[in-house]
């Protein structure tokens, strides 16, 4: 089994639900078990103006399926919560990306991995810090040293009650 973190992003149709939704099903893909899962974050829009607000998370499973079959689950479980392709950096019900698998680099047209934008975002970096606050990219980036080059504005965890306090919750 490989470990594999997954982010989860939503801005429409109840937000929250769509990921909590997500993160039941990621457990039910074949030959595949959600390890942990983030709190959830709010945080601002990156890209068109006027879209809502996201809710982003971060889960960390452990799965035995290739990089490609794990794409195509992933892009099933978008589909069956209804994600219609619009707009580039449009609003979206449900985007699940493929974060990192193992220490592995991929390279392919539609598949790179680690996920090419992942350095760059604060609503993917935060969530995944509070599961694995020590890990090293492939490429031998510390995690924490990603994290202290990107803005900490616009992104707000989501304490208890909103849902399930400020570490990651494993299972
Ligand atoms: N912006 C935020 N804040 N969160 C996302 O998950 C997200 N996902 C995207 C784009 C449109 C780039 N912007 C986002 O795909």
């Amino acid at each position: 089994m490989i470990t594999s973190y997954i982010g989860l992003g939503s801005n429409l149709d109840n937000p929250r639900e769509q990921i909590e939704r997500a993160l039941a099903t990621l457990d039910n893909m074949p030959d595949t078990r959600l390890v942990a899962r983030s709190p959830l974050y709010r945080s601002t829009p990156l890209g068109p103006a006027g879209q809502p607000d996201y809710i982003n998370a971060v889960a960390e499973i452990a799965t035995g399926l290739a990089p490609r079959n794990l794409l195509t689950a992933l892009q099933a479980i978008e589909n069956r919560q209804g994600r219609v392709r619009g707009q580039r950096w449009g609003a979206r019900t449900l985007d699940l990306d493929i974060l990192l698998y193992g220490d592995r680099q991929l390279r392919e047209p539609d598949l790179v991995i680690p996920h090419p934008e992942m350095a760059n975002r604060n609503f993917v970096l935060y969530p995944l810090a509070d599961l694995a606050p020590d890990l090293v990219l492939p490429d031998g980036r510390p995690l924490q040293a990603l994290l202290a080059n990107v803005p900490s504005d616009g992104i707000v965890r989501l304490s208890a009650g909103d849902h399930c306090g400020s570490t990651g919750q494993r299972s």
